[in-house]
């Protein structure tokens, strides 16, 4: 018995497509039409771009040229993230499999970059890879990590990605023990001793309660983690603020506040003053795709668009200092930094991005914005 997961070759092949790509497939085999054209992908929305290397693989060996925004690289509306240049039947049927690599996790690193954004530098933890398949595990955190959390709770990233997760306890030891105390003084005794001990406030009592039980009790506590069930949230804020008031008053300003569970992006801005660390799961991880769509744009070098589509091969070239992009034919110039590069020739790789590379000119586009002050344009 094997995980319904589709493998790699199928996906190779071409097998996760939509049916009417292979009608497509039929009819203009049999008509003897196979246009060279440009296709591009753009969406409506503006987001974070990630997922290229996986589509470079896939269209690896395939006669084709390819041309990318930088992974990491924030895209504004209607420009191009992606473009194919080849005749269409040699990528047709990968549509389908292009877009699934990019909409989601774009969508995962753009609300990562929106958290990171919105805690006003707060650390932001990815932990929500439980709210989707583990086969995507990886992406998710790879995803997460490039839009701008600080860390990721998911293990397989440090195989597949080779980051350090990170992580506290969760309710399940308190609730073995049957004590917190016991648990807190366990997981101090046997973890190793470079995790931080961020022990877990919420379980039976009330958090200030179990927040003063923790310092005065366990020997190491370096924070404290709230993960409130909804149903006793009345104000978050002020349990927040009594937590931190019995911790200082007891002179830990030292110990560190991580709130958790359903968190939003309101809700970060909400705490951000009063909370060194966000764990943020749903929100991030379950981010609704990016409608990224692929569309011709020129066929035997002549411009065409379906509706509401802009013709034409394009070129996007951005004005770093004021955060702005000029989009042109691909040829023609214009003020700024050209951003669409030639990643694939003929079927071979010519660049792939890396993770920390991609990350850090999310960072760096993010303090732009903030330099700016053009942060609210950013966190819708
Ligand atoms: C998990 C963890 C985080 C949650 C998930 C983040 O909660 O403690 O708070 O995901 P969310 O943003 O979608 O809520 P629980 O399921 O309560 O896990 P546990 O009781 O094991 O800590």
């Amino acid at each position: 018995m094997r995980f319904l997961i589709v493998s790699e070759e199928d996906i190779r092949a071409g097998l996760t497509t939509d049916k009417y790509f292979l009608w497509t497939e039929q009819v203009l085999k049999s008509k003897g039409v196979n246009p060279r054209v440009v296709a591009e992908v753009t969406t409506s929305s503006w987001g974070i771009f990630v997922g290229i290397n996986d589509v470079l693989k896939l269209l690896e060996g395939k006669p084709v040229d390819v041309y990318a925004m930088p992974e990491g690289c924030l895209f504004f509306p209607h420009e191009p993230v992606v473009t194919i240049v080849g005749r269409y039947l040699d990528f047709a049927r990968f549509e389908t499999a292009i877009l699934g690599f990019i909409c989601h996790p774009s969508a995962v690193a753009t609300q990562a970059f929106k958290f990171k954004l919105a805690s006003g530098g707060k650390r932001i933890l990815s932990f929500g890879t439980r709210r989707m398949h583990p086969a995507i595990s990886a992406v998710i955190e790879r995803s997460a990590y490039i839009g701008g959390c600080d860390g990721v709770s998911n293990v397989s990233a440090e195989k597949y990605l080779g980051i350090e997760s990170v992580g506290t306890m969760p309710h399940a030891l308190i609730i073995c023990f049957g004590d917190q105390v016991k648990a807190w003084r366990a997981y101090n005794e046997v973890v190793d001793e470079r995790v931080p001990r961020i022990m877990l406030i919420d379980t039976y009592y009330d958090e200030k309660t179990e927040a003063i039980l923790a310092i005065e009790n366990v020997e190491r506590v370096d924070g404290v983690r709230l993960d409130t069930p909804s149903s006793r949230r009345g104000n978050m804020r002020k349990i927040v603020e009594e937590v931190r008031w019995e911790l200082d008053i007891r002179g830990r300003r030292d110990v560190k506040i991580v709130v958790s569970g359903g968190l939003s992006l309101k809700d970060v801005m909400e705490l951000r003053d009063l909370v060194d660390a966000f764990g943020v799961g749903t929100a991030i991880a379950g981010a609704k795709p990016i409608d990224f769509a692929l569309d011709i744009v020129e066929r035997e070098g002549n411009f065409v668009a379906k509706r509401g589509k802009r013709g034409g091969m394009k070129q996007v070239y951005r004005v770093w200092e004021e955060f702005r992009d000029n989009v042109t034919l691909f040829n023609e110039k214009a003020e700024g930094e050209p951003l669409i590069q030639k990643v694939m020739e003929n079927g071979k790789i010519l660049k792939t991005f890396d993770m920390k590379e991609a990350r850090d000119l999310v960072l760096r586009q993010m303090e732009i914005i903030r330099s700016l002050g053009i942060e609210e344009r950013f966190l819708k």
